[in-house]
Parts: C-alpha cells; structure tokens; sequence
C-alpha cells in the first residue's frame, strides 16, 4: 500500500502518524512501541516528561513510518495554551499533514480530564479532523490481566467513551507497551490506519487545517460583531431609559408648578377678598383704612 491519493508534496510512501493525549497517559511509550525502539522519552514519573514535538521514524514491517510526538494536556508544569500551541507545530513536523491523529487513552476510568483533553484535541483539529482520528489505548496488559477483550471493555464501558470512540468512526486500537517486541499489535494498528486512508482518500492536509483555523476566525468576528450590536443596543437601551426618566421629571416638574400656580391664585383670590372685606369694614369706619389691608 502507497498512500498517493492527496500527498502531492510527501513522500508516497511513508504513512504519518501524530500522537495526542493527556499527559501520562503513555503517548511516548506508544510511539515506541510503534516505532519498535526507544525514540522518545518515556517513564514513570510523577511530572510531565515530554516538553516538545518531536519526531521519529522507522521502518515498520516493510512501511516507512514517522511518527510525531506531543506533550501531554494537563502536563504538570506548563499550561493547556502553551501545549496547545507545541501541538499546533506538530503539523509542520508532519507535513504535508498526519494519516492519523492517535488519541492516546490510558484503558480504565474515562475521567472529567480526559473528556476535557478530547474536547481541546477536536477543537485544536476541527470537526473535519475526526475523520482522521482513532484512539489508541495504552496498558492493554490490564485487560489482559483481567481476561478481557478491548471489545468486550468498549461494550461495558461509560457511555462517553463509547461516544468518543463513535465520534471517531469507530476507530480504535489497544496496545501494551510492554511487548516492544510483539510487532504484531503495530501491524494490526498500522493496517487499521492504512483502511482509513483508503476511506479518506489521503491525509489530513495544512489546507484542511487552514480551512478550519479560517473558519474560526469568522466564528470569532461574527462573535464580536454580535458582541458589538448587543453593546450598542443596551447603550441604546439606556439612553431610552434616561430620555424617559427625564420626560417623567418634567411632567412631574410641570404637574407641580401648576399646583403651584393654582395655590397662589387661590393665595390672591383670599387676599382681595380679606382686602376687600377690609376695606368696606375700614369705609365704615374711616380713620382706620391703612392699617388693614394686606397685598
Ligand atoms: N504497564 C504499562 N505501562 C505503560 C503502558 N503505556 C505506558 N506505560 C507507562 O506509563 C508511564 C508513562 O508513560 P509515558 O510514555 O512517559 O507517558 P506520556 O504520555 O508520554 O507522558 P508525558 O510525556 O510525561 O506527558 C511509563 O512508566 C510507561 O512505562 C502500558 O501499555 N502498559
Ligand atoms: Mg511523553
């Protein structure tokens, strides 16, 4: 098998795979056990080891391989951005662009952080990279070990898990980095990934990628132009608001002064009437006239 189809700018014969996870998780140990020697850093450690993209490649029963290796979400030391960012470079070590992207799993719990490392690696990749995608499980000696089958564990497993595995076409591998030397569980990995080329047609291209990272920077101004009106419309609001509030002020200015301007000519009315009551009191009486008038 040749992987021609869409890799006018690689090489034809090399089947490129990229290794995605969260830390820990056995992302290097996988890619040795693919590679079938100790190319990157692996260990049992209680702090992230891989710190950077790094390739390797090898000849895997009668293929040429590169395999591309990432540090891990969630590493202990660096943040999710700045591994995002290192993952992102991943792409250029794999150019024209991955075969397959092999979501490293460790088999056991599926837990909140793991769901969380899938959801960065499909939004780091986009939507068209899940056809791309196949998850790997490490420690399959476990299974072995309980006597189990990775199918039998799949049809008991969490239902977030059996989403995933389903989101990726169901598309999935375990391996036990233990036997280095069982090339057998790398043939079988390599030949799933071969048919999936077949189905894709080729590899996951920088185009692709383009595409995606173009298509989220339109989602991102189409957000802040919605951001933008929804702004003006409660500054808008606002204004609205006040130019009512000032309405209301004036009525109530105006509804006052005309309580006002009733009060004083009910005021006039009662001084004239004193007066005049006055003065035909005073004409009776015409020595006192100044003194009792009011104005
Ligand atoms: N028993 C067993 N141990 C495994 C398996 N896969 C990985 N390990 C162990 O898990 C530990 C971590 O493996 P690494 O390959 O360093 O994990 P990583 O995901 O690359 O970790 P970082 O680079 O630190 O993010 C090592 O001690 C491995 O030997 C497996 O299939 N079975
Ligand atoms: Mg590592």
């Amino acid at each position: 098998m040749y992987y021609k189809m869409s890799d006018n700018t690689g090489d034809l014969n090399t089947l490129r795979l990229v290794l995605v996870g969260k830390t820990g998780v056995g992302n290097s140990a996988a890619g040795n056990a693919l590679l079938a020697k100790k190319e990157f850093k692996s260990s049992f450690s209680d702090s992230s080891v891989t710190k950077d993209c790094a390739r390797g490649e090898g000849e895997v029963a009668g293929r040429r391989v590169v395999v591309v290796n990432t540090p891990g979400l969630f590493d202990t030391k660096l943040s999710n951005v700045e591994i995002v960012s290192e993952i992102v470079k991943c792409i250029q070590k794999s150019s024209p662009g991955p075969h397959a992207f092999l979501l490293v799993l460790k088999l056991g719990r599926y837990t909140e952080e793991e769901q969380k490392t899938v959801q960065i690696i499909q939004e780091v990749f986009g939507k068209s990279a899940s056809k791309y995608m196949m998850v790997l499980f490490t420690h399959r000696d476990c299974l072995d070990d309980d006597g189990q089958t990775i199918e039998e564990f799949l049809k008991n497993a969490d239902k977030n898990l059996k989403q995933l595995v389903e989101s990726c076409g169901n598309r999935f591998h375990a391996i036990n980095i233990n036997d280095l030397k069982d090339q057998e569980q790398a043939n079988v990995l390599l030949e799933k990934v071969e048919n999936m080329v077949k189905i894709n047609g080729g590899c996951f291209s920088n185009d692709l990628y383009e595409l995606e990272e173009k298509r989220k920077a339109d989602e991102a101004r189409h957000q802040k132009e919605i951001e933008e009106l929804r702004k003006k419309n409660e500054e808008d609001a606002e204004k609205l608001k006040q130019a009512n509030v000032a309405n209301e002020i004036i009525a109530k200015m105006q509804e006052m002064n005309m309580k006002l301007i009733t009060m004083m000519v009910e005021q006039m009315k009662k001084t004239n009437e004193d007066n005049m009551k006055c003065m035909a009191e005073q004409l009776k009486q015409p020595q006192k006239v100044e003194s009792c008038c009011v104005s």
